[in-house]
């Protein structure tokens, strides 16, 4: 058996160190890895439809991962093998993965239930990486029926992250307005579910008028799913505290979505941009690391116009060039 099958059997099977490897393999840049990973994606069995992928959002330090962990518990307690991808953008610094999350998921890091990647998110603000999707069902193949993707709700994150999951949750501070909260208003129109967090101690009155704040914000809104409202919680992930009821209202959501074959229609549409953005990608890191590759067009590729040729290389590095300079 090639290396690739027995990594994929493997990953069937729950091996953790061979789902790790596949996920590093799918996210590595080496031309070399890059056939290796498509020949495992490729061969992974189709992702079914029981599974959820669930994308959590919110600002720096709002309480994503002191999140998870408290809701993270409850998906296991109901017959959920959990899967969690916490891209952590201060590893994009030191390259490395986080500290922070290992000690603020620390039940969940002992459960046999549970597989949490923490991933360098490469430079990419808001931490998305070019593999999330792909390690996504690297992570369904090998029995994990929910998937919680976290990342910070700024740049192209809550885009990318939308794109591939079912349902998308925010999670906000008490007090202040959006702005004050450093995550765009756009943020807000996307989330399936709005989560205010840190409701305890002293903060637990400003979280109650905070949540009728954005009730009232949301009525003025057009949900994302037709006969969805958008439901508005306030709950402390620190102390455990109205976590059943964000777990119930995703599930409510889930059924939602299946039972009006949204679900369905999400994941083909996903999957078809998905596929697009990789094909758009392998184009341009091909011409990346090609360094001779307009030479190569000039002297092959279109050598009987040379007018046009000269019109094209130019037009080639003039792209290139301001996309550098930006
Ligand atoms: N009082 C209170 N503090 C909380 C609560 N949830 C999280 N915190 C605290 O807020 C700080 C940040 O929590 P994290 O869970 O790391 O927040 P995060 O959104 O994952 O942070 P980043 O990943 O860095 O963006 C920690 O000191 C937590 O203990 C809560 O419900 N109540
Ligand atoms: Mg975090």
């Amino acid at each position: 058996m090639n290396s690739t099958g027995e990594l994929l059997s493997q990953v069937i099977k729950g091996d953790r160190k061979s789902i790790a490897k596949a996920i590093t393999l799918v996210e590595s840049k080496k031309p070399q890895d890059r056939a290796l990973a498509d020949d495992l994606l490729n061969a992974l069995p189709e992702p079914g439809e029981n599974t959820l992928r669930i994308g959590i959002s919110g600002p720096p330090g709002v309480g994503k991962s002191t999140f998870i962990e408290a809701i993270g518990q409850k998906i296991i307690e109901d017959n959920n093998r959990l899967a969690i991808l916490a891209v952590d953008p201060s590893s994009t610094i030191t390259g490395g993965s986080i500290l922070g999350d290992k000690t603020r998921m620390d039940i969940l890091s002992k459960s046999d239930e549970t597989f949490i990647r923490p991933s360098p998110s490469s430079g990419n603000l808001g931490g998305v990486g070019h593999a999330t999707k792909d390690s996504v069902q690297i992570l369904e193949s090998a029995g994990f029926s929910v998937i919680l993707i976290e990342t910070l709700g700024v740049g192209q994150a809550e885009t990318e992250v939308l794109e591939m999951t079912d349902i998308y949750l925010v999670l906000l501070s008490p007090g202040g307005g959006d702005e004050l909260q450093g995550i765009k208003r756009g943020i807000i129109e996307l989330a399936d579910i709005l989560i205010v967090n840190k409701a305890d101690g002293n903060l637990e009155a400003t979280a109650k008028s905070t949540v009728l704040d954005y009730k009232n914000a949301m009525k003025l809104q057009k949900p994302r799913h037709e006969n969805w409202s958008v439901p508005v919680l306030s709950i402390s992930a620190l102390k455990s505290k109205g976590i059943d009821e964000v777990w119930e209202e995703i599930l409510n959501l889930k059924n939602h979505l299946h039972s009006n074959n949204i679900f369905i229609k999400n994941r083909s549409s996903q999957d078809e941009k998905w596929q697009k953005k990789k094909k758009k990608n392998l184009i341009i890191s091909m011409m990346e690391s090609e360094d001779e590759i307009l030479e190569k067009i000039e002297k092959k590729i279109i050598e009987s116009d040379k007018q046009l040729l000269k019109k094209f290389t130019d037009w080639i590095k003039s792209i290139f060039k301001s996309r550098n300079s930006q």
